[in-house]
């Protein structure tokens, strides 16, 4: 059976808070991870578009909220989902809370946002064990909602040996390994996003991630 693809994909508008973001109708998957983690390398991959993601990158200037209006084809059907990418996360010093670390505005986008189902945390996978990460995933599991799930992601899987790559798994079972460098893995995060907003179960789930 194919997998499930992404045909369109578009830019939609940058907001600075959850008060002038798109209206929230459609189903939402929000990627977060720290700077530098190959966020934007992701939501280019998955989108199978160059620079979809060109629009993050606006250094020196206020974080936004970047939304993006996307279409799955599967099995001859088609699935609208919005993709949301979320401003990287610094390096936080030890001695700072997530919500200092994060602006108010981007905390409440997370928080409260209505129409958000699933949480795409992007991990490196040469550092796994990262404090803020580990942060991170705990803040978000204190308010996640039953209709919402969490997934985490390791990038720059691509970076491992066969050993390090078992160990991954060990470690965080249940979690996606990718490289975007090679191309790998992405199909099962497809499988994840189309499961968890439209229920469908992908009949041979894509096996193993780093082919
Ligand atoms: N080897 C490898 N490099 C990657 C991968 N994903 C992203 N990168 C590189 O990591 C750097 C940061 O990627 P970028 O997508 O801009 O990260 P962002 O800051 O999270 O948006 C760039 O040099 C990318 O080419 C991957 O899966 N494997
Ligand atoms: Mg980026």
């Amino acid at each position: 059976m194919i997998a499930p693809r992404i045909v369109e994909a578009d830019f939609i508008k940058s907001a600075q808070s959850i008060s002038d973001s798109v209206p929230d109708d459609m189903s939402e998957v929000v990627f977060l991870g720290r700077s530098n983690v190959g966020k934007s390398s992701t939501l280019n991959s998955l989108t199978q578009r160059k620079n979809l993601a060109k629009f993050s990158a606006t250094p020196g200037k206020t974080q936004l909220i970047n939304f993006f209006e996307t279409r799955y084809l599967y099995d001859e059907q088609s699935y609208p989902v919005r993709f949301v990418d979320l401003p990287g996360f610094g390096y936080a010093k030890v001695s700072k809370s997530l919500k200092e670390v994060w602006q108010k505005n981007l905390v409440e986008f997370i928080e409260q946002r209505v129409s958000i189902r699933l949480y795409i945390h992007l991990r490196d996978a040469r550092h796994p064990h990262a404090k803020i990460d580990d942060d991170v995933e705990r803040y978000i599991h204190d308010f996640i909602r039953p209709d919402q799930r969490y997934l985490t992601v390791f990038t720059k899987i691509d970076k491992l040996n066969q050993k390090e790559r078992s160990k991954l798994k060990r470690d965080f079972p249940g979690s996606i390994t990718l490289s975007n460098l090679k191309k790998s893995g992405l199909d099962r995060v497809h499988v994840e996003i189309l499961e968890t907003i439209f229920n469908i179960s992908h009949a041979s789930k894509v096996s193993g991630e780093s082919k």
